[in-house]
């Protein structure tokens, strides 16, 4: 448990309707009680009172926050103390609900400064919480991506990691680690008590029904995680003038990428962040692709092929006034490998009946539009919403890894198939030991069992104060 107790403004800065400043440690409630006048009684106020006397545990108090050396009310608040362990860190917390502005909120810290209290660091209440046992680290982690998700995706994906889901299969996975550990141990110790013939291939069975392949489940989602974060990829390729743009802008309903009837008008790859149906998507817009560039064309359609090769699906944009049975594309999108919808705009200067538009054949669905009317565009905004769902469909609360995690089950991974190895040529069980025992340090550092201080304070300073 801490000795020191923090505080901080636990709102976003600006105004808004209420402001919280948040307080943690074994001086909270004394430190809030000597600035605390409950009820109406504001006025009243006289040296040596203390309002922690009122304080009765998680029920709110209404009151004034009173400086005590001049009496100067500072705001009318609502006050809610949590006497630890129950509570967000497992010590004492006081939350003080003000108006929010940042004058009052800044005028009440100090004051709590001024008695000696602390400036929380960023992430430290959540630090606190999983230093004194509440959570641990994969769920301090999830509380972040609560905070920062910008989908129902990202949220679904970070509760199932607060509930504690996530931690259990890899608390399943170490567990079984242990045992395996264990067992080679005890042959290396007591060599002539065990079983002679020690079965490896029975740990072997084991390792892989219970290590290797829930590891694999783990890092089989963790596009998930990527899809959630970063959105489903997306970019929009075709011809110059095709209405590439146009079709960008009409995707996420702002003017987002210049538009103009000069061909060769983007020039570089132009990124947009939108949600469909609940999906983040990541949309980029890029230069037109044609065989016969000029010198900044052809950068340009240089980073067009390098967004083609990342994306998750392809809108290919054709312009249906000069679209025919030659129309090809292949030469551009032949490495490709990313889903793609044809899209052929400009259909209102052909008209949706017009057989040319129809010349084209594809083996991808084709959406016809006019980007300039918005014709067909809800169509698309369907299909794509779609494809992305279908795509990362996640069941609720299945566990998904986030980056860290990722990057350490992958090296716990390495480390499994070599103590495999070694245990399936029937070397010597050292060196499956020493592997299993980085397996286990390594599985540990996701939950937190095993990581170091440098591990937590990378964590942790990427989080905002007062969280
Ligand atoms: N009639 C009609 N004109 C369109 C439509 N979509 C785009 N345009 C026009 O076509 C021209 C080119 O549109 P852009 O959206 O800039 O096309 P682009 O594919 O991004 O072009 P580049 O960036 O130069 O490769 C502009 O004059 C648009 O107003 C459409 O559906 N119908
Ligand atoms: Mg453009």
């Amino acid at each position: 448990m801490n000795a020191t107790t923090i505080a901080a403004i636990a709102t976003p800065s600006g105004t808004g309707g209420v402001g919280i400043v948040k307080i943690s440690g074994p001086c909270a409630i004394q430190s809030t009680g000597s600035l605390f006048v409950p009820g109406q009684r504001a006025f009243s106020f006289s040296p040596g009172f203390s309002g922690s006397d009122f304080f009765i545990p998680r029920k709110m108090h209404y009151g004034h926050i009173i400086d005590p050396e001049t009496t100067r009310i500072i705001d009318e608040v609502m006050l809610v103390v949590m006497p630890g362990p129950q509570s967000y860190t497992c010590e004492d917390v006081v939350e003080i609900q003000a108006h929010g502005g940042m004058v009052v909120l800044q005028d009440i810290l100090s004051l709590l400064l001024r008695r000696g209290l602390h400036l929380a660091e960023p992430g430290e209440f959540t630090k606190r919480a999983f230093l004194n046992g509440r959570i641990d680290l994969a769920q301090a982690e999830a509380v972040m991506d609560i905070v920062t998700a910008r989908s129902r995706a990202a949220i679904d994906i970070a509760q199932g990691m607060a509930s504690g889901r996530f931690s259990r299969s890899v608390r399943f996975i170490r567990s079984a680690i242990s045992d395996t550990l264990s067992i080679l141990e005890a042959h290396i110790d007591f060599p002539d008590e065990m079983d002679e013939s020690m079965d490896f291939n029975q740990m072997l069975t084991k390792l892989r029904n219970d290590v290797q392949s829930p590891i694999e489940t783990l890092l089989s989602s963790c596009e998930q995680y990527r899809h959630a974060q970063e959105g489903f990829r997306i970019v929009i390729a075709g011809p110059p003038n095709a209405g590439k743009s146009s079709i960008m802008n009409r995707l996420c309903d702002a003017d987002r990428s210049i538009v103009t009837d000069i061909p060769g008008t983007t020039r570089d790859y132009i990124e947009t962040s939108l949600v469909l149906s609940g999906s983040p998507i990541s949309l980029v817009d890029t230069a037109g692709l044609r065989d016969d560039p000029d010198a900044i064309e052809k950068i340009g359609i240089e980073k067009t092929l390098e967004a083609l090769h990342a994306a998750d699906l392809i809108l290919s944009v054709c312009d249906a006034t000069t679209i025919d049975s030659q129309t090809d594309f292949s030469s551009f999108f032949s490495k490709q490998t990313a889903d793609r919808i044809v899209v052929i705009n400009k259909i209102d200067l052909t008209g949706t009946s017009s057989d040319k538009t129809y010349l084209y054949q594809s083996d991808f669905q084709t959406v016809c539009t006019s980007a300039r009317y918005g014709t067909g565009i809800a169509e698309l905004k369907r299909i794509i919403a779609d494809k992305a769902q279908k795509r990362y469909d996640t069941p609720s609360g299945f566990p998904v890894p986030n980056y860290r995690h990722t990057a350490t089950l992958n090296e716990a991974l390495q480390s499994i198939r070599a103590a495999e190895a070694s245990m399936e040529q029937c070397e010597s069980p050292e060196l499956a030991v020493i592997d299993l025992y980085n397996a286990h340090d390594l599985i540990g550092q996701i939950t937190g069992e095993t990581a170091s201080p440098e591990i937590l304070d990378r964590i942790f300073e990427s989080y905002c104060i007062g969280k």
